[in-house]
């Protein structure tokens, strides 16, 4: 019989996607989305979808018995930029909705977990270019410290009580399906809609602010490749370092430029390039090319056209 899918979270910026790219692989019925609000019309339409609170144990309990859970992707969070808006608000949605899953996994309820992290983990004090697998890691955000936390905390479950957990470092991601929700790399998202619609847009990163960044086609398909991989591949169990791509403001906007060549772009640093500066420039995603056979398929080019395309089809810009 098909393993059954919670994803929690499901109608934020990966969860979105993820919960249609499970839906065409695994059947719409076999996957049930749930999330604090309503997501958009095509995820309603696509299969079953609940309103449940990642905080509330109960809640997420009732969901795995009803529907007999096989596997959860929890993607709810709270990300960088409103992390530090609201510190304890950011640190128990990351947190508390973490260790619900974990206990869940570790009574037997549920057989194998997702969770997402980021290159967050890594401080002011980390290797800023290719940054190893297994480094300093003094985060300086909400977010980061949560994030940090929480991939002990899956490492832990797994060799203490054999919970089956699976995690990423992700990477700034970029989609045109789904609007991002307080982040810090989300200048990389808003620049494709405003060059399309104004063309121009200012920029709240320094133009040589390199990070590193995704398509979000790639993102999901490393996602749902790393939990389809045999267990004893998976063979990091705190968080696997993923990158595809690194580019700068000024890089991007270039790369606009070749596709809307009158567009300009302006910068206005805010709050947001103190942690930009915190993060990793590039990172070396060794280990999960190795273990798993990952591997990016989209690069600044291919991944420019395919959001102006995609924004031009989703947002009739
Ligand atoms: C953020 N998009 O900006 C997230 C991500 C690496 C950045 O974790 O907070």
């Amino acid at each position: 019989m098909a393993s059954k899918i919670l994803i929690i979270g499901a109608c934020g910026q990966i969860g979105t996607e993820l919960t249609m790219a499970l839906r065409a692989k695994r059947g719409n019925e076999n996957v049930i989305a749930c999330d604090i609000r309503e997501g958009n019309k095509e995820l309603m339409a696509s299969g079953p979808f609940e309103i449940a609170d990642a905080t509330n144990y109960h809640q997420i309990e009732d969901l795995v018995i009803q529907y007999e859970i096989d596997e959860v992707y929890l993607m709810a969070a709270m990300l960088s930029a409103t992390a530090e808006k609201f510190p304890m608000k950011g640190w128990a949605l990351n947190m508390d909705s973490l260790f619900h899953v974990l206990n869940l996994a570790k009574e037997g309820k549920v057989n194998k977990v997702f969770w997402p992290s980021s290159i967050a983990v890594f401080g002011p004090t980390t290797p800023k270019h290719d940054t190893p697998q297994t480094t300093i890691m003094e985060p300086s955000t909400v977010y980061g410290i949560s994030k940090q936390a929480g991939e002990r905390w899956c490492e832990y479950y797994h060799k203490k009580y054999g919970v089956d957990v699976r995690s990423i470092r992700y990477p700034g991601l970029i989609s045109y399906k789904t609007l991002p929700g307080g982040g810090t790399t989300d200048y990389a998202v808003e620049i494709y809609h405003e060059a399309l619609k104004n063309g121009k847009y200012t920029s709240f990163l320094k133009e040589d602010t390199e990070l590193p960044m995704m398509f979000m086609d790639d993102a999901i398909r490393a996602t749902i490749s790393l939990m389809d991989a045999p267990s004893d591949k998976v063979k990091i169990r705190s968080s696997y370092n993923l990158s595809a791509l690194n580019f700068t403001p000024k890089t991007l906007a270039e790369a606009i430029q070749k596709h809307i060549p009158e567009f300009e772009i302006s910068y206005d640093p805010d709050f947001r390039q103190a942690i930009a500066d915190s993060w990793p420039s590039s990172i070396d995603d060794s280990r999960a090319r190795e273990d798993w056979g990952w591997k990016h398929e989209f690069d600044l080019e291919k991944m420019t056209s395919g959001m102006l395309e995609g924004i031009k089809e989703v947002h009739h810009v």
